[in-house]
């Protein structure tokens, strides 16, 4: 249930906005709104949608987090939520991603699923996903939550559009019907040392479940998938940190690898 007034979610969206796109940290919201809801956490980051569609940026998917048990180890938090994905997110792979305009990013790598049909909640399965998708491949997201010290908890990080920062998508796209998604194994490099592994079941025990959660999460904010979206299922390891001068390389079975640098 959303407690909050419009002018409250107005002047959250306000300060969330301010410290994404000026890079700084703030206190998580809850330190002055303790009661705040996860609606609440909904309605000030469908705010912060509208307000930078409303500025030209274009919605181009959604994004599932906090769907393996790493990541929900990692960040104390032990609820998936969803986030959106604009245009100026896109970063290309081997770029090089500056970190001047971010505060304290890490890097994740998922399964990213490009849908060939509208999907609709409440009832979305992972079979409806699959049978939905055009094809998978494997992206890396930057993340950078807003936080002092990135910690929140799961009403201040939904406000903060899932701590959405940059991504990059590429490698090898294929047909799910062609993979196991659950066995599928991924390997995270930074500076040529393995840091971190797994296999892409560790996202709800296929990543098609998050996508179908997801889809159930927009049905409760009213909407829908539409076909034609990017959408990413959530990172299958814990986060990484980088700094300028780092080199990631992400290597998917079955689905190439992505690298990017930092500077
Ligand atoms: C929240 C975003 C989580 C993922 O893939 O789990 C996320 C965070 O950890 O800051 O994107
Ligand atoms: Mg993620």
């Amino acid at each position: 249930m959303v407690t909050l007034s419009r002018e409250d979610i107005v002047r959250l969206c306000e300060r969330v906005e301010g410290a994404q796109t000026r890079a700084y940290a703030i206190p998580k919201l809850t330190d002055e709104y303790p009661n705040m809801t996860m609606a609440d956490g909904y309605a000030i980051q469908t705010e912060l949608r509208r307000r930078f569609i409303e500025q030209g940026h274009a919605l181009i998917g959604w994004k599932a987090g906090l769907t393996s048990r790493a990541k929900m180890k990692q960040m104390g938090v032990d609820v998936p939520s969803i986030g959106f994905l604009t245009d100026r997110m896109a970063r290309p792979e081997n770029s090089s991603i500056s970190v001047s305009d971010l505060v304290h990013p890490r890097v994740e790598c998922e399964v990213a699923f490009v849908t060939k049909a509208d999907l609709s909640g409440p009832d979305c399965t992972a079979e409806q996903v699959l049978a939905a998708t055009d094809y998978v491949l494997p992206a890396i997201e930057i993340i950078d939550s807003r936080f002092s010290g990135f910690k929140f908890d799961l009403e201040s990080v939904v406000a903060d559009n899932g701590s959405s920062a940059r991504f990059v998508s590429g490698g090898r796209a294929r047909y799910p019907d062609e993979l196991d998604l659950r066995t599928l194994g991924v390997v995270l490099e930074k500076n040529g040392e393995i840091v971190e592994m797994g296999a892409a079941a560790e996202v709800l025990g296929h990543p098609a479940e998050a996508v179908a959660m997801l889809v159930n999460i927009l049905h409760d904010l009213g909407e829908t998938l539409p076909a034609g979206s990017f959408v990413m299922s959530g990172g299958i390891t814990a986060a990484v940190a980088v700094q300028p001068g780092d080199h990631i390389n992400a290597r998917f079975q079955e689905l190439g690898s992505i690298s990017i640098r930092f500077e």
